[in-house]
């Protein structure tokens, strides 16, 4: 299988030469660094250099062009691939320097691909299977973009998806996801190398992938992925499909490794002296480390200038109709409308003539009535869950195959997916995305809102039954850990607002905030209206503010969410007997932090300190002290009516008071 022989590249080079230039990046840079994947660019050379040099619309001068065709490397083990394409391709911020920097601290050739270090790193990935969900979010933004500015968007999504990938279960919620909506543009090359790291794939997994895909609604193809033309030819078919499409390409792991192709022992660490010399060999590559003759480079520089006229058609006709454009425009800014300050403060408005007394997810609904229509970005969903997370408005149409110009998404019941496919849909650009589920599910989109906030990316993720007041579903749906879990995730702003008021101002500062994500939590059960004037001032901003003031006091009862009204029937009775006392409400943390030291310290106070939170105490202690009283959940709710599993649990007005002045005369 491997070519024993192999002329020197002449000043044609063929395209094995072309894909070799990967190999050898790869495992040089592999190899410097001491550390990393050679296995997997190796074997997919020939895929990727078929890819770039005939199909992948690019174009490395305008990495930012909207109509850019997405390539995703969602094995992001196999970094080393992209980084190579990327600097053959020429595209300037990866440099051979940077490629010699591999792995090293301030390289932009980062251990994995992280969005945001170099143009055409779409999206960042590593944690295994994320990548394919992204493309999923992305391919459908290419969809639904179509559909409102007809063709200036019209471009393919590819993927590579390793074993890996295909193994991880968010892998079926995405297919199954891209498959009912015939995302037709979305095409995956899946690395079929039957190797992971344990050893061969056949030790976890006797699976057919490719009935699996056929049997969500792809479109399926099986290659030799060694052979160029073979793979040239899926690749084309694929683009004719009408239904997504999967290409099983057939390649050898570490291709050209003497004795470590073919095996795990290429995967993930550099493969030593010898076996580099014996790939040289193998591969007819005789030049130094990250040596690249001038006539490979040079036919891979004209691979990367290929796009440049594609990209002029497309400038132009854009340019020829730029009043039509307009709106498009502001989308790829980044820019809200104008109109929605006002919107929202005529909303506000309206809620301190109301004075609603209702849960937080219906007042978020209500927001979501006044600001849906102003802002076309937002693009809302659920996963399964529309009636009890109150994501979808009135007018809202359902996004589907059929009509790719709806707003509202169906997931259904992938929570995982859905996480991983905003974050796709917000890194397209063209949207804001909101998702729906229980506060409790959060742990099935984790590793999605982690993603999120590493890539500052503005989504919205829309938790409603946030804590034991949800009541009788029981534990099991009672999130007790997680408000801290999040808070612990660095860069996301978890908000927990006290009543309607409070959830429209979260709600603007999550909708204008485009470099970091979002998680509102919010209530099943009713809450009083407690901020009842009308302040143009968004007092949630500064993450938390004194909501109800007392002279002298002696306590501060810090709450958040549904506690806060709790906390301000204890001040009524701590005010009884004597013991004047202020509340504080806390919506988001992150925001509070980032305060001025003097600002937090007068809202805070010098007096002892009570933080009130139907939840685990993990964290509070930062507010409160060693000496602080927290009073909330020590271990798992349980299934009653929400008053119930208050009393029971001891989260009460009254055992506030009772905390209290034990600790004042102790
Ligand atoms: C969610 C997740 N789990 C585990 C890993 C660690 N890991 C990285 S690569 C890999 C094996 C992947 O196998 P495959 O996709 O077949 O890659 P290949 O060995 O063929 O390059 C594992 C388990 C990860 N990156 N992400
Ligand atoms: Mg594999």
């Amino acid at each position: 299988m491997m070519p024993q022989t192999v002329t020197p590249p002449s000043s044609d080079p063929s395209v094995r030469e072309l894909a070799n230039a990967i190999r050898a990046l790869a495992m040089d840079a592999v190899e410097k660094a001491n550390s990393g994947h050679p296995g997997m660019p190796m074997g997919m050379a020939d895929v990727a250099t078929a890819l770039f040099a005939n199909h992948l619309n690019f174009d490395p001068a305008h990495p930012d062009w909207p109509n850019r065709d997405r390539f995703i490397l969602s094995a992001g083990h196999g970094s080393m691939l992209q980084y190579a394409l990327l600097y053959l391709t020429g595209y300037e911020d990866i440099t051979l320097d940077e490629i010699k920097n591999f792995r090293q601290l301030g390289a932009r050739t980062a251990g994995h691909p992280e969005f945001g270090h170099a143009a055409g790193i779409e999206t960042t990935t590593g944690p295994l299977g994320q990548g394919l969900a992204n493309a999923v979010g992305m391919a459908l933004a290419e969809r639904m973009l179509a559909a409102r500015f007809g063709d200036i968007v019209n471009h393919y999504t590819y993927v590579i998806a390793g074993d890996g990938c295909l193994m991880e279960g968010i892998s079926q919620e995405a297919i199954s996801l891209a498959g009912h909506l015939k995302l037709n543009k979305l095409i995956v090359l899946w690395d079929d190398n039957k190797i992971s790291i344990d050893g061969p794939t056949s030790l976890a997994t006797s699976e057919d992938q490719l009935k699996r895909f056929e049997a969500s609604g792809w479109n399926i193809q099986s290659v030799d992925g060694m052979d160029y033309d073979a793979v040239n030819r899926a690749i084309a078919n694929a683009k004719k499909s009408a239904l997504p499409a999967m290409i099983a390409c057939r390649t050898t792991i570490g291709f050209g490794a003497p004795t470590k192709a073919g095996t795990a022992g290429s995967h993930g660490s550099p493969l030593g002296k010898s076996e580099i010399e014996g790939a040289r060999k193998n591969l007819g590559w005789e030049y130094a480390p990250f040596e690249l003759p001038a006539p490979i480079l040079s036919s891979w520089r004209d691979i990367g200038k290929r796009g440049a006229k594609t990209y002029a058609e497309w400038t132009k006709k854009y340019n020829a109709a730029s009043e039509k454009h307009a709106e498009f425009e502001r989308l790829m800014r980044h820019e809200l409308p104008g109109i929605w300050v006002e919107t929202l403060n005529a909303f506000k408005k309206k809620l301190a003539e109301t004075q609603p007394n209702e849960a937080t997810r219906k007042s978020s609904e209500n927001v979501l009535e006044a600001l849906v229509p102003v802002i076309p970005e937002l693009l809302g969903g659920s996963a399964d869950l529309t009636g009890s997370n109150n994501t979808k408005t009135k007018a809202m149409q359902p996004v589907t195959a059929a009509n790719y110009g709806g707003r509202y998404i169906y997931y259904g019941v992938r929570e995982h997916a859905m996480g991983a496919v905003m974050n796709g849909l917000a890194l397209h650009g063209g949207f804001i995305p909101y998702g729906g589920t229980f506060m409790v599910f959060t742990d099935y989109c984790r590793p999605a809102i982690r993603l999120s906030a590493l890539m500052k990316q503005r989504v919205i993720y829309v938790m409603t039954h946030d804590s034991i007041g949800l009541g009788e579903d029981g534990p099991t749906h009672q999130p007790v850990e997680h408000l801290a879990s999040l808070r612990a995730i660095p860069d996301l702003y978890v908000f927990r607002p006290a009543d309607a008021m409070e959830t429209a101002e979260c709600w603007a500062l999550a909708i204008a905030m485009d470099n970091a994500p979002s998680i509102l939590s919010l209530t099943r059960q009713n809450l009083p209206s407690l901020r009842k004037a009308y302040t143009e001032d968004n007092f949630c901003a500064r993450g938390g503010y004194v909501i109800s003031e007392a002279a002298g006091a002696k306590v501060t009862l810090i709450a958040t969410g549904s506690e806060v009204s709790l906390a301000v029937d204890a001040q009524k009775l701590l005010a009884e007997k004597n013991i004047p006392a202020r509340v504080v409400s806390m919506p988001c943390w992150e925001l509070f932090d980032t305060q001025p030291e003097a600002y937090r310290k007068s809202v805070l106070g010098t007096c002892l300190k009570v933080a009130i939170e139907a939840a685990g105490g993990f964290g509070w202690e930062r507010y409160i002290g060693q000496d602080g009283i927290f009073i909330g959940m020590n271990g798992f709710g349980a299934s009653a009516p929400a008053k119930d599993l208050y009393k029971h649990f001891g989260i009460t007005a009254e055992h506030v008071v009772e905390a209290v002045q034990k600790r004042l005369k102790a």
